[in-house]
């Protein structure tokens, strides 16, 4: 088979997928973003729908106060005797490991419960014959002298209706000792259990390792040819590809569903969309699996989507996202347009904000907003640090760039009444030894079709912003009411 790459494009990072009745679910991580964990639905792994979102109430996830890059990391998603499991750790929370269940993966999926005696990150769920739960997760240290510290891939069997570690964690492999042995998940195929990991940390150095053994609990041993997938020291144009998931296809074969990036630039340097899903076809050789290096292959297709807010149910879609709050509870509808009432700037870590994700490297966004009541616009965000805005205040609209600390603003002057902000975003030139060529994307910032800046993308991507999360764009107030008649992205990658 061949697939589009990015399978899933723009902030869709850890991806986790299952098999279940000939349908395919995938869930990616949202870190201190709500809705939290996107479902996304497939019946022949090439054509995804996002069909809802695992932690759509209060509570669930418990991200509404979780220190930036902290959240949801790393679901893992399984399916068994007609139930749907998403097990994830809540990073830098006291939710901590979280099994969540549905029976329609469109939701409404349950309040989650913590399971008691799993210390780590990205759990994987798996059962053996005689229905035995294991849970196999990276071990890290979260608090004390030796915080963050990694401790190799470790498990417990669990009991999953009580929440509770059925024995202390024994550790099964710690990888072939590049840095941060994460992201496990485990199978069965013919004799073995796989045991599949990510090494080398989430950037450059990427990687996918593979270990087999006689049963769950191992003992493992790990693949000569280890790590079986890396683009670390390549030019290949989709980087940092690691954090991966077997499946099977619907030919028969096997695919790895797995995050990469998209570097732009001359030195391949920046990658405005985030960490994305990406997919490669895998074969078997004398029982080991062997990914073949992750292609670049953009869907040939223009993505046009209008929201019109005279429409009270336009928030219900489920790609809309906000900052550590359900995006119902930031803009409200009055009078057929979204209004939203601003309390904090962009630099705070709630702010008045609704947006979607960044999901191709050329994309138009415009708003019609009216400004006559308060301060607010059209932003761009990776976090409070990082974020670039068209801000309308009656009839001035300042374009303002701030990077960790930084800022820089350029203003204009506007007729009066509702106005168009408009940001443009596009790769940089392809080649010559320039600032722009060596940069990010270009971004283009409009007001009522007048240039008011224009921006090297580089400082808002996945490099330069350690949020861990990709480029959401949107709409925001930061003091007064504003009010917004319709929100137009158009995203293309041809
Ligand atoms: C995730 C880890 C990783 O838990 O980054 O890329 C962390 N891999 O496995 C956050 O996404």
């Amino acid at each position: 088979m061949t697939f589009p790459n990015p399978l899933i494009p723009g902030f869709s990072p850890d991806p986790s997928v299952v098999l279940a009745d000939g349908v395919y679910y995938l869930v990616t991580s949202t870190f201190e973003y709500l809705p939290g964990i996107p479902v996304y639905r497939s019946t022949d792994l090439v054509t995804w729908t996002h069909i809802g979102n695992v932690a759509t109430r209060p509570g669930q996830a418990g991200v509404d106060d979780v220190p930036t890059g902290g959240g949801v990391w790393a679901p893992t998603i399984r399916y068994r005797d007609g139930v749907f499991y998403v097990i994830v750790a809540i990073a830098m929370s006291a939710r901590g490991c979280v099994v969540f269940t549905a029976t329609d993966p469109a939701g409404p999926w349950s309040d989650g419960i913590t399971i008691e005696g799993v210390g780590g990150i990205d759990p994987d769920l798996a059962w053996d014959d005689d229905g035995t739960a294991y849970v196999t997760f990276s071990g890290l240290c979260t608090s004390g002298e030796q915080m963050g510290q990694h401790l190799g891939i470790q498990q417990v069997r669990v009991d999953l209706a009580a929440g509770k570690a059925l024995e202390t964690p024994r550790s099964l492999w710690s990888g072939t000792g590049l840095k941060f042995p994460e992201a496990p998940h485990l199978y069965r195929r013919g004799d073995y259990w796989y045991l599949l990991i990510a090494e080398g940390g989430t950037e450059r150095g990427h990687s996918v390792s593979v270990a087999r053994g006689p049963s769950p609990e191992g003992p493992f041993e790990g693949h000569p040819a280890n790590p079986v997938l890396s683009a670390r020291s390549t030019s290949r144009p989709v980087q940092n590809t690691g954090h991966a998931d077997l499946i099977a296809t619907p030919d028969g074969g096997t695919a790895l569903v797995l995050l990469g990036v998209r570097p732009l630039g001359l030195t391949q340097s920046f990658s405005p969309l985030g960490r994305e899903t990406f997919i490669t076809p895998v074969s078997w050789a004398d029982g080991w699996p062997q990914p073949e290096p992750v292609q670049l292959a953009p869907r040939a297709e223009v993505v046009e989507e209008t929201f019109d807010f005279a429409d009270q149910t336009a928030l219900d879609e489920p790609g809309w996202l906000a900052v550590r709050a359900a995006p119902e509870s930031v803009a409200s509808f009055t009078g057929g347009r979204l209004s939203i009432a601003g309390r904090v700037g962009l630099d705070d870590r709630h702010p008045q904000f609704v947006g979607r994700r960044q999901r191709h490297l050329t994309a138009t966004v415009s708003v019609t907003v009216d400004a006559s009541g308060g301060t607010g616009g059209l932003a761009a965000r990776y976090d409070e640090d990082h974020w670039i805005c068209l801000e309308a205040r009656g009839t001035v609209v300042t374009a303002r760039a701030h990077v960790a600390g930084l800022a820089q603003s350029w203003q204009a002057t506007v007729p009066a009444g509702d106005v168009e902000l408009r940001m443009e975003m596009s790769p940089p030139p392809p080649a010559g030894f320039t600032a722009a060529a060596m940069g990010g994307d270009r971004i283009r910032l409009l007001a009522a079709g007048t240039l008011v800046a224009e921006l090297d993308g580089r400082y808002w991507t996945a490099e330069t912003c350690t949020s861990f999360t990709g480029r959401v764009i949107g709409l925001y107030a930061s003091q007064g009411t504003v009010s917004f008649a319709g929100f137009r992205y158009r995203g293309t990658e041809t």
